[in-house]
């Protein structure tokens, strides 16, 4: 009776906890739904693959019932030894035989794919944007249009869009589930694939390597928007200059903050085209009022702007920011907060297309 309680009580524990977790798959976060071309390709790979298992797995299990009623030891039979098939040529290369053919059948299409998605002869026609991995957050740089962004990436829709990769510390992995496969980010060789998007709206991206203590903070945004807004970002962002902004006395003194508090000198808060190779030491700040999230995971409000200038250790361990600049007090980040949120180059923003 305990035995069968115990067992009774794992298969609920495992079912509540499959139930849960089954709630955690977000929309624009699941290679399952493919929103893009190599999130596809995968996903027909992901499907051919699971395919041929599921019918190896029902054809092993047939046999397996047939055998186990048939051949029953039934009351009152003889006991036998069976014909021992030991070293059967035919049925070695049986066995032999059937499953190279099925690993070749999964193995050329998941090469082929491989290799196709690497192919960047075109590059040259298309948008090609340098991202670097940096512990915790992303920047990129678009190569043609001299501009630079961090953590929220725009791209425009139905367009191919080369990414190439790199880190300036340790190894990480760019991926964006819907959209397309993964690729790790290494500090030497540039790693290329490319982005093509069929929807418009924001993808969700992560870091897929153990880069540190915050690696699972390290999130960014794919912002995916029309032709005509895409030009009208690049414009707005080639455009945006802090010292244009009409700021208040609040947003001006915090301004001159940023300066005196030496937070210039690891965050641009004007468009920068920094040459290939040299990024900055902390994320770009120039569009930092149009964040959908902020270090990662942060919604953009005032309050948490003030507690990650306060304190970013706290809510991100291990960020290479911690203990760089000198002591911000309440009113001074309240300040500091203001100016930031006001850096909003364009109308184009992630919050126009969050679905
Ligand atoms: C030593 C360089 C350095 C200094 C100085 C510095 N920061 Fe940072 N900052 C960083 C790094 C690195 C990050 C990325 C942290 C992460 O997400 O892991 C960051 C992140 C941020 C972010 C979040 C950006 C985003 O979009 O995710 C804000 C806002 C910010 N810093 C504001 C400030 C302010 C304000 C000051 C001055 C009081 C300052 N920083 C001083 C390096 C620095
Ligand atoms: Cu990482």
């Amino acid at each position: 009776m305990k035995g069968w309680m115990g067992k009774f009580r794992t298969a609920l524990l495992l079912g509540s906890v499959m139930f849960i977790l089954s709630a955690c798959g977000r929309d624009n976060l699941t290679a399952l739904v493919p929103k893009g071309y190599g999130a596809e390709i995968s996903m027909d790979l992901i499907i051919l693959t699971t395919v041929i298992m599921t019918g190896v797995l029902i054809i092993v299990m047939i046999l397996f019932t047939i055998v186990l009623i048939r051949f029953r030891k039934k009351k009152g039979d003889p006991v036998i030894t069976p014909e021992q098939v030991e070293g059967n040529k035919t049925l070695e290369a049986v066995w032999t035989i059937i499953p190279i053919i099925l690993v070749v059948i999964m193995a050329v299409p998941t090469v082929l794919a491989t290799f196709h998605l690497a192919d960047d002869t075109d590059a040259a026609d298309h948008i090609n944007i340098d991202v670097t991995g940096n512990q915790y957050w992303w920047h990129y740089d678009y190569e043609d249009e001299e501009i630079s962004t961090s953590q929220d990436m725009y791209i425009p829709v139905n367009t191919k869009v080369y990414v190439h990769l790199i880190t300036s510390d340790v190894l990480h992995s760019f991926w964006v589930p819907s959209l397309s496969g993964k690729l790790d980010v290494n500090p030497e060789n540039v790693n290329t694939m490319y982005l093509e998007a069929y929807e418009e709206g924001v993808y969700f991206g992560k870091c897929a390597e153990l880069c540190g203590p915050s690696h699972s903070l390290m999130d960014f945004k794919v912002v995916v928007v029309s032709e005509e807004e895409y030009e009208q970002w690049v414009a707005d962002m080639q455009d945006f200059k802090s010292d244009d902004l009409e700021l208040d006395a609040v947003a001006q003194e915090g301004k001159e903050l940023f300066d005196e508090k030496s937070c210039i000198g690891c965050h641009a808060t004007d468009n920068q085209n920094y040459s290939a190779g040299s990024v900055p030491i902390g994320p770009d700040l120039t569009s930092f009022g149009d964040r959908s999230k902020f270090a990662g995971y942060l919604e953009p409000t005032k309050e948490h702007l003030v507690d990650w200038i306060q304190d970013p250790e706290t809510l991100k361990p291990g960020n290479l920011m911690t203990g760089s600049y000198p002591e911000v007090n309440d009113e001074e980040a309240d300040k500091i907060a203001e100016y930031l949120l006001q850096l909003k180059p364009s109308e184009v923003t992630a919050e126009s297309k969050e679905n």
